[in-house]
């Protein structure tokens, strides 16, 4: 019955914070930035910062092995007892880096297989790890999509790198498109939570995005994400080289607002580093860098 459908979804993300709003009041997530490379160009982001996809841009994560990553998380499990996520966001896109996204997988699911494992991808590469990702109980995937109608895209990715070769404008742009919405699918097939982000850009996706939430809904998206580009020229993070700017507060309530349909909308992010650490919005990333966590030793016992 419905009910128990509705439990069993319940018991799935209670101790996820970004899944569930009320868990983030307890409950807190790591990330681990063992992923460099990205496949993708998004107008938006400037490669020398993290992936503006799942984090917030100007930030410049330690990039580690899948081994320290490892014993980071092992260490941080240890230290934060509410430390129920591990999620890998970055810095550019994991499954443009699978071997080492899953290296770190599999060590973390060995040594610590309580801790739920979390994964942020622009989704050109998802459909061909949809199988490994349920293998690993991966249960939260989230995929950004900035539009469902290539000619907007145009405007958001110059370009897209898929199997050894570039495609420029549209043709990169449809091939994005149809391999996010094949993610979709294979994820809700295969019965694995999804969350979709989509980044407001004012003026370039702002009014389409009421399409996107409808289509995503259909396609079986959980919860839906919209956050608001942080436009930051100091940081270097410009929407190519227009200037765009970010929307305000308001304009982002009034669309959120506006999409709320039967889905549920995500408003508590706090777009986090891809190294980030602690509850969402507090961010203890400083007291286990890379010098430190190494000095430190695992005290998580199973
Ligand atoms: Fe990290 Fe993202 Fe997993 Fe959460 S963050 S990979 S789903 S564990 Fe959360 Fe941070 Fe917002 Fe992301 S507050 S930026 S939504
Ligand atoms: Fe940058 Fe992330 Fe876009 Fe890749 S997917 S170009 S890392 S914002």
């Amino acid at each position: 019955t419905e009910t128990t459908l509705d439990e069993k979804i319940k018991e799935r993300i209670a101790k996820h914070p970004c899944y569930s709003e009320e868990a983030h009041h307890h409950y807190a997530r790591m990330h681990v930035a063992v992923a460099p490379a990205c496949n993708i160009q998004c107008n938006y982001c400037n490669r020398k910062y993290d992936c503006a996809n799942e984090s917030r841009p100007g930030v410049v994560s330690e990039l580690l092995t899948p081994e320290e990553a490892a014993h980071k998380v092992l260490v941080i499990a240890g230290k934060i007892p509410q430390m129920t996520v591990l999620g890998i966001a970055g810095p550019g896109d994991p499954l443009a880096n699978p071997e080492k996204t899953f290296r770190t997988f599999d060590l973390i699911a060995d040594k610590a297989p309580d801790i739920k494992l979390c994964l942020s991808t622009n989704g050109l590469m998802l459909p061909d790890h949809v199988d490994r990702i349920k293998e690993l109980n991966v249960d939260h995937v989230t995929i950004t999509i900035n539009m469902v109608d290539p000619e907007v895209g145009t405007k958001i990715y110059p370009w897209v790198h898929y199997r050894r070769k570039r495609y420029r404008g549209v043709e990169g742009v449809k091939i994005l498109h149809e391999r996010q919405m094949e993610g979709l699918q294979a994820l809700r097939e295969a019965d694995i939570l999804c969350k979709v982000n989509s980044v407001m850009i004012p003026g370039i996706n702002d009014e389409h995005l009421v399409e996107v939430d409808k289509v995503i809904r259909q396609h079986g998206a959980f919860l839906h994400n919209i956050m608001p580009l942080i436009s930051a020229p100091e940081h270097g993070t410009h929407f190519g080289l227009t200037g765009q700017r970010g929307p305000t507060p308001k304009e982002l309530k009034a669309l959120q607002d506006n999409c709320s349909g039967n889905m549920k909308m995500m408003r508590h992010c706090r777009q986090c580093r891809a190294d980030a650490v602690g509850l969402l919005g507090e961010d203890r990333s400083q007291e286990f860098t890379k010098e430190k966590f190494l000095e430190m030793a695992p005290e998580y016992n199973l």
